[in-house]
């Protein structure tokens, strides 16, 4: 039983314990810490008793570079259903929950849908009550801090841990170590509680912090050699320093291939002890696990789990590589080719020696297996793991596991057709498709109790928030006047409270009377947000010419971070805050149109964003998104999509109904099919007002401050460049489409009702998108798993 008086006693004592001082001297990011802390205590023996009642059972590893999990108070609070008791004892204190909640820095250990599948994930296994845990890596920074000067991004350090982390707890006795070439490390696991909704099964995310396993040398600072005093300190906890700030790619980098296998070695020695501690055998591992690979990050495995197995216990290499295939499986996350993970060999060589000698054995071994399918010569080049003087982590990822799967329909099936159809037609029994999924407790009854009411009044019960499908009940009030007018006020109620927090943080003012259009998500070329801006510039003459009188009053909104090193993307996001100064200071289309960028977008921005969006922009190049998982969130907040048909666009069409949405552009076989000839020329001189828009790049409209960005982007669009054909994600060739679709949005948003008919029906067909669904599959299909 929860007892109020008890938190609010725990609550005092963390105050005096963690900061020494009473509750009211406290500022709101120590209260936070304090609360949380009390939270902690409450969950605590929820937590055991997870662990005994899972105990002897066959558990599902997820193994992630990434968990972009963002705040956690709120979520536990509404998982442990303590929600008004904890707004009760905190106003009791003269404190204000919402204060309190948004003290909370996120945990941003992740870059974008990759991360934040792998904690929608783990919500859904502790939901549903499965025996799933994450493992993965403890930065000591996240994704950087994003500010923006003179339009242009700037990033600092994200120090999340600078008051401390109430939600997790160091397990020093459970530290495993970890060798590389120059010596071991520490792994020490700092363990978070997973909470599922209900309370009844709380898993747990084991994230890994590098140590030195001596952090002083005593002799050293005895010689007045203060620096080799803590060199070894300084150098193991280089390891888990920082998050690579690269979405979809990665470059070689020696410190990056260090974080992988530092994180799967601990993992894997702590895992495998654990079981054989248990009294179980070796052979039986794949029994009593299964260790899912969130993309090649982790892909080390196979070697790692093949190494300790062979070396460390003993097992004869056939036996071992059968266990190692039945226990790992590979979620594969992309299609550009350019970010299919590779390692140059000397990398490899010099920081895993031992490792490397696993993978050649392992390419050995695979030669032998091709040739027994009659594969000889040449013709085994394309398997090869180590190729050209690089390991491809791809293939050792499908060599070395049971299942491969993409992330939408569309993925799994250009996989098996193109860049791993030669791998599909010697194992097709190991391709398999799992659609993403995302959670429905934060991504609605969290992040829109509104809405989330009123569901649960038509429906009758609050049970969709474990069993989405029962959305569908909807359907029944598509026409029902009363219903689509009180879907538009919650909606409007969501965008005044959006507004609001613009006009705090970002310090603009919007209109929640126009059409709130957004795109969020990571800034990227084939995402084309280039597209959205080119649209938003050509909407802007056309309104001053007087050619767009009766246009629907529109606020385009964006947040991206870029990679850091990616110049075209910083490009964009300095074009488009030029295009929101250029229009937002034009009084002629003033009450007309807005362009917002939200600075430092993240998880718990995008809780604001989501519900109060009229659009969803999802305008990438068809064939290039693997999936998409903001799309989803916008679905199940009632937001209709104006995309392409890429990624998981195509599931939401097929439950929602096209007519619901706003589909626009070439298809991936139409893309295919002009590849080779496609000249962007024709569409930027045949299409009116294109090239005018195009060439604001460099005629002197805008400035990108000196660095020559614009040109850069122009001449990507119309030159090409040394690794690419001009306008390779055919922004210029899908304009005039996407122009139109938009035009639609703008007329049939007029017709208010018709519109929050489109809203209803995306609300109720968004069921199959609950990462419940997701995971239950993987449970059933990949995991042989039970909850
Ligand atoms: C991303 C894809 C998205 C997809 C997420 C989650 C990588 C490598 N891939 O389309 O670009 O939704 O993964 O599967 O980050």
């Amino acid at each position: 039983m929860f007892d109020k008086k008890r938190l609010q006693e725990r609550m005092n004592a963390h105050a005096a314990v963690s900061f020494g001082r009473t509750l009211k001297e406290l500022n709101a990011r120590e209260s936070h810490i304090a609360f949380s802390k009390a939270i902690m205590e409450e969950v605590v023996p929820l937590w055991t008793a997870t662990r005994e009642k899972q105990e002897g059972k066959k558990k599902a590893c997820y193994f992630s570079a990434e968990f972009l999990m963002g705040r956690a108070l709120g979520n536990n609070l509404m998982n442990l259903g303590i929600n008004d008791e904890a707004r009760e004892v905190l106003g009791g204190m003269g404190l204000d929950i919402n204060d309190i909640e948004e003290a909370e820095e996120d945990a941003g250990l992740g870059n974008g849908g990759l991360g934040r599948l792998a904690a929608c994930f783990l919500d859904s296994g502790a939901s549903l009550g499965y025996p799933l845990n994450g493992y993965g890596i403890r930065y000591e920074y996240g994704i950087f801090k994003q500010s923006i000067k003179d339009g242009a991004q700037v990033e600092e350090g994200d120090n999340w841990l600078e008051y401390g982390d109430p939600w997790s707890v160091r397990r020093l006795d459970e530290a495993v170590e970890v060798s590389f070439f120059d010596g071991p490390v520490l792994a020490v696991p700092y363990d978070t509680p997973v909470i599922g909704y209900g309370g009844k099964t709380v898993n747990t995310l084991r994230l890994w912090k590098a140590e030195a396993l001596k952090p002083f040398g005593f002799k050293e600072f005895n010689d007045e050699d203060y620096e080799g005093s803590v060199r070894e300190k300084n150098n193991a906890e280089t390891i888990t320093k920082v998050l690579y700030p690269n979405d979809c790619t990665d470059k070689g980098k020696l410190l990056r291939l260090r974080q992988q296998y530092f994180f799967v070695s601990a993992s894997l020695q702590d895992i495998l002890a654990k079981h054989l501690e248990n009294g179980f055998s070796l052979e039986s591992f794949p029994d009593y696990h299964a260790i899912q690979l969130n993309d090649t990050h982790p892909a080390v495995a196979v070697p790692e789990l093949m190494r300790l197995l062979t070396e460390v216990h003993g097992m004869d290499w056939d036996e071992a590589f059968d266990i190692t295939r039945r226990t790992l499986a590979y979620t594969n996350h992309t299609i550009l080719a350019e970010a299919l993970e590779q390692w140059p060999v000397r990398l490899y060589r010099k920081l895993l020696p031992g490792i490397y000698g696993i993978i050649s054995k392992i390419d050995r071994q695979l030669q032998s297996d091709l040739r027994s399918k009659g594969i000889r010569g040449k013709a085994q080049d394309r398997y090869r793991i180590l190729l050209g003087g690089s390991v491809k982590m791809a293939w050792l990822s499908i060599y070395g596991t049971h299942s491969t799967n993409g992330v939408a329909e569309l993925h799994t099936e250009l996989l098996k057709e193109t860049e791993l159809r030669h791998w599909y037609d010697i194992y097709p029994e190991r391709f398999n498709n799992k659609t993403n999924g995302i959670t429905q407790r934060r991504w609605l009854k969290m992040s829109n109790p509104e809405l989330s009411a009123l569901v649960t009044e038509l429906l009758g019960t609050d049970g969709w928030i474990t069993d989405l499908d029962l959305l569908k009940g909807l359907r029944g009030y598509t026409d029902d006047a009363n219903v689509l007018e009180r879907l538009n006020e919650i909606k409007r109620v969501k965008k005044v409270q959006l507004a609001e927090h613009i006009r705090k943080v970002e310090g603009i003012e919007i209109d929640p009377d126009s059409i709130f259009d957004i795109q969020i998500k990571r800034l990227h070329e084939y995402k084309r947000q280039l597209l959205n801006a080119f649209h938003i510039l050509d909407l802007y003459y056309r309104i001053k010419e007087g050619d767009a009188e009766n246009i629907t009053p529109r606020t385009f909104i964006f947040g991206a971070k870029a990679a850091p090193g990616y110049k075209r993307a910083k490009g964009i996001i300095k074009y488009i805050n030029e295009i929101a100064s250029l229009v937002n200071s034009d009084p002629e289309t003033k009450g007309k149109l807005k362009v917002v960028f939200v600075t430092n977008y993240r998880v718990s921005y995008a809780e604001k964003l989501f519900p109060a969006a009229d659009i969803s922009e999802q305008i990438s190049t068809a064939g290039k998104e693997a999936s998409g998982t903001g799309n989803m969130k916008f679905m199940l907040n009632g937001a209709p999509t104006i995309g392409t048909l890429d990624g998981a666009n195509i599931e939401i069409v097929e439950e929602s109904g096209e007519e619901n949405n706003f589909i626009f552009g070439l298809k991936v076989d139409e893309i295919e099919d002009m590849k080779e000839t496609y000249d962007p020329h024709v569409p930027y001189l045949e299409v009116p007002g294109l090239k005018r828009v195009v060439d604001s790049l460099i005629d002197g409209t805008f400035n990108d401050g000196g660095t020559g960005a614009f040109r850069e982007l122009h001449d990507s669009l119309l030159k090409g460049a040394s690794w690419h054909k001009p306008d390779n994600y055919f922004i210029l060739a899908d304009f005039a489409s996407y122009r139109e679709a938009q035009e639609e949005v703008g007329k049939v948003f007029k017709d208010r009702l018709s519109f929050a008919g489109k809203c209803l029906m995306n609300i109720s067909g968004a069921g199959k998108f609950s990462s419940d669904r997701t995971i239950r599959e993987y449970a059933n299909e990949i995991w042989n798993l039970e909850n």
